[in-house]
């Protein structure tokens, strides 16, 4: 009984060991707690249960030549969505040019919302748009981005662009999201609050793309380009929210 009763006590003090590794969200208390600090240190991202954290990574460059983006990360929480991507220090030099990057959000998860379907991602139904910088031409910057939403584009309308028809709902600096950057990671977090039409759904699609002089040089997802796919396009990334 004796020996019972010490397995018992070893086995409480571990738990408790554990949960105050876990970095676990909710604490006793309900107080909540920011799973992911914006600070260019990525180690808390690794203390996430990878099962809860939705992740894509590219295809070779082999099979597709947009490369530069080559995994991203996002983890959803009642809060925030966090974003953490990794890009090639080849291709995208932060502390030469601006580097812009756009984030793709079908945010009701209804396909028959939204539009930019089939230029950047398969049947995407893409609600809000986010164009911000990761650096101010010198160094990185906090991802601080405009967010529009799609608007149809006008049949009538001669300048109407059918592929890239958004209407700016917040400028650029409004704080809908902070980020930091470290070599060629970057991590991202997104008031979910602010989300611009109605509320952001628990299950979600998102897309990325990272940019030089306004070209796409990076996608995710992205597939492989193939007769049928020639521009390697992929469906966007699905996300469910953490609770
Ligand atoms: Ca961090
Ligand atoms: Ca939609």
């Amino acid at each position: 009984m004796k020996k019972i009763f010490a397995l018992l006590a070893i086995a409480s003090m571990m738990a408790v060991a554990c949960g105050k590794d876990n970095n676990d969200p909710k604490p006793d208390n309900g107080e909540y707690v920011k799973p992911i600090e914006i600070d260019g240190d990525f180690s808390d991202w690794a203390k996430l249960d990878s099962k809860k954290v939705a992740a894509s990574y590219a295809v070779s460059d082999e099979e597709n030549p947009i490369s530069a983006l080559t995994s991203v990360k996002v983890y959803a929480d009642a809060q925030y969505v966090f974003i953490y991507f990794k890009f090639d220090k080849d291709q995208i030099e932060i502390g030469s040019e601006e580097v812009p990057f756009h984030i793709y959000i079908n945010g009701d998860n209804d396909e028959s919302t939204g539009g930019f379907d089939n230029v950047q991602y398969k049947g995407s139904s893409t609600d809000v748009m986010m164009e911000g910088f990761l650096s101010d031409g010198t160094d990185f910057a906090s991802y601080d981005p405009s967010v529009s939403i799609w608007v149809e584009p006008d049949p009538n309308d001669k300048d109407a662009n059918p592929e890239w028809s958004w209407s700016q709902i917040l400028p650029m600096g409004s704080g809908v999201c902070t980020g930091a950057g470290k070599d060629n990671e970057y991590e991202i977090a997104f008031v979910r609050e602010m989300y611009p039409v109605d509320t952001l759904s628990d299950e979600f699609t998102i897309g990325f793309d990272i940019q030089l002089g306004w070209e796409s040089v990076g996608i995710l997802p992205n597939a492989a380009c193939t007769a049928d796919n020639a521009s390697g396009l992929a469906p966007m990334l699905k996300v469910v929210t953490v609770k």
